[in-house]
């Protein structure tokens, strides 16, 4: 998964990408755009990997792309330049500052960005969808597509983003490849002060969030990531010392999977024990994808073990004895959890 960090100038993404990474990237105003990559902690993952003892563990991965904000421009927003990273990115995390930054004149109005960047995404879009619709009209599209063009702009206009409308309300298979802003999953980052580390997020912030179409969280950049320099040992009695009963990368990762509807299911054996992360919904012929398209293309079957189910039992061979081994087709849908071991001949 990849997500990129947004946001206006000094708002905190550098810190933040770097508490989630464990990178030490300079803080301070602009920079290059930056990749990192985070493992998903995953009890089950451990556990399983003690009873294997394989040679390989592989937890799933996320991904970070830091994006800078528009610095030194009269008005506070988005450079072309930050707009096209955006669209590369499959889910947008936006990081709104609560805090006091000395190189900023104005104190810090979260809700305020919140409202300013969603009209920009609004605006980048709504030009995309003009400008396609008057091509669609000009050379005589379909009336579906037509409808889905003029659907889109109406929404819109309105000052609502794209995801807030369902499958049924808006018929997307038009709209692939366009990288439209207000269409990601967004999830909302409020960048704490340091003394309000512990603090939730306000009621009205997150009915704001909540009418966006997001999800949102609340943590301390610096914190986190003076947290993330620490040793694991010594990480949980400095967070308990500031009241917060878990890390933010914790909480970030849980927040992004809920956002997403990802699951995780699970490969197991001597030579590696491993996480992949799918969709919720995903059928096991596709899922065998995400680990090979070789197994996607010449799937047979797919043997399952539920995660708790082979904890209780411990191996492969009890599982059989107790006969809940399953042997599925692939239109199985996948469930959060699963062992699988996919059949296939190519
Ligand atoms: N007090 C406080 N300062 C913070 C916090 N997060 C970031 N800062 C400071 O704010 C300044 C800007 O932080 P950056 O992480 O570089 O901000 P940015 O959003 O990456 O800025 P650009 O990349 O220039 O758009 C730095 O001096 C940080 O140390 C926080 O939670 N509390
Ligand atoms: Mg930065």
């Amino acid at each position: 998964m990849k997500i990129g960090l947004v946001g206006f100038a000094g708002s905190g993404k550098t810190t933040v990408f770097n508490a989630m990474t464990g990178l030490d990237v300079p803080v301070g105003f602009g920079g290059e755009v930056r990749l990192g990559t985070v493992k998903v902690p995953d009890a089950r993952i451990d556990r399983l990997s003690e009873l294997f003892s394989p040679k390989k563990t592989t937890f799933a991965e996320m991904r970070f792309c830091d994006i800078p904000g528009e610095h030194g421009a009269d008005h506070k927003g988005l450079s072309p330049r930050a707009l096209q990273q955006i669209r590369d990115q499959e889910a947008l995390c936006l990081v709104l500052r609560d805090f006091e930054n000395p190189l900023l004149a104005e104190p810090p109005d979260p809700a305020g960005d919140l409202d300013a960047f969603s009209a920009e995404c609004i605006f980048a879009d709504l030009e995309i969808i003009e400008k396609r619709l008057e091509r669609a009209r000009k050379e005589g599209a379909e009336a579906v597509e037509i409808a889905a063009f003029e659907k889109a702009g109406a929404t819109l206009e309105s000052e609502h983003p794209l995801r807030s409308l369902s499958p049924a309300e808006l018929n997307r298979d038009f709209f692939r490849g366009y990288g439209l802003l207000t269409d990601r999953p967004l999830l909302v980052v409020l960048n704490r002060a340091e003394e309000r580390a512990a603090e939730e997020l306000p009621e009205a912030l997150s009915t704001q969030i909540e009418a966006a179409g997001a999800g949102g969280l609340a943590l301390s950049a610096l914190v986190e990531s003076e947290i993330a320099d620490l040793d694991p040992s010594d990480q949980a009695a400095f967070l308990a010392d500031l009241g917060i009963s878990e890390s933010a990368l914790a909480r970030f990762i849980r927040a992004a999977y809920a956002l997403l509807d990802l699951i995780a299911f699970f490969t197991v054996g001597p030579d590696e024990v491993r996480a992949w992360t799918i969709r919720r919904g995903t059928n096991a012929r596709t899922a065998s994808g995400r680990i090979h398209s070789d197994l996607e293309r010449g799937f047979i079957r797919a043997e399952v073990i539920p995660y708790e189910t082979f904890i209780h039992h411990k191996s492969e061979s009890a599982v059989k004895e107790a006969g809940l081994f399953q042997v599925e087709g692939k239109e199985y849908i996948v469930s959060d959890g699963d062992i699988l071991h996919v059949r296939f001949n190519v």
